[in-house]
């Protein structure tokens, strides 16, 4: 297993310490979750009883691999504890997500969550977020036009593919990939993006995040 999968798979065994009997839990996305979903289902096997809202139909798919109850909105609207992965990371918790497409699910489920815990490799922990380009769904009719509103902010929106088609989320829509390189006021930049016509949701998650599980070489450091 290479490094980074090693530090991923740490990360996602630690959090399931943070779930209690009785929790409905918020299922995020990623290979570092699948871990968590992995342990989780082990757990569940001993008897732990929990529910979760998967954030992805991909999370969705482990659940039911891995034996993982699942609840959906209409049972419960707000969860007790989410688990999810991020892109990158910075000093105050704010956060770049969506590269794995799922970011309005995933910000639906986290907003519905008393708590968050971010699970990552140590590659994700940045100072400034924007090296990774922003993930942005926006609906299918009239991208071109939004991308064009949203470049007015300092970047040139590449349209997400799936080889030679457009990349749908789970959502239907598009997702465009921002490339901003350097993002100095993130709340400002969230709002500004938000009020373009046509976006969806974008991939900051700011002032979110209670704790943050850092996957290393041979252990996992906690940040709160
Ligand atoms: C999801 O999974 C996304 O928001 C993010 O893009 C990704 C995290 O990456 P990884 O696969 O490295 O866990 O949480």
């Amino acid at each position: 297993m290479e490094q980074i999968d090693v530090q991923k798979k740490m990360a996602g065994k630690k959090a399931v310490d943070y779930i209690k009997d009785g929790m409905t839990i918020g299922l995020g996305s990623g290979s570092t979750v699948y871990w968590m979903m992995k342990r989780l289902g082990e757990l569940v096997k001993e008897g732990l009883d929990i529910k979760g809202i998967p954030s992805s139909l991909r999370t969705e798919g482990w659940a039911k691999q891995f034996g993982v109850p699942l609840t959906d909105f209409s049972n419960t609207q707000q969860l007790d504890l989410a688990i999810d992965g991020a892109d990158e990371v910075d000093p105050q918790f704010n956060l770049i997500k969506g590269g794995g497409g799922s970011l309005v699910r995933e910000k639906i489920v986290n907003t519905a969550s008393k708590k968050l815990i971010i699970i990552i490799d140590e590659s994700k922990l940045v100072d400034q977020l924007g090296a990774f380009s922003l993930p942005v769904e926006v609906v299918q009719f009239g991208y071109e036009a939004t991308a064009l509103q949203i470049s007015k902010l300092g970047c040139e929106p590449v349209l997400r593919m799936n080889g030679k088609e457009p990349f749908v989320s789970n959502n239907g829509n598009f997702i465009l990939d921002c490339p901003f390189r350097v993002i100095n006021h993130p709340e400002q930049l969230n709002d500004d993006i938000k009020s373009v016509v046509g976006v969806v949701e974008t991939g900051l998650f700011l002032g979110m995040t209670d704790l943050v599980i850092v996957g290393k070489d041979a252990c996992v450091e906690v940040l709160e």
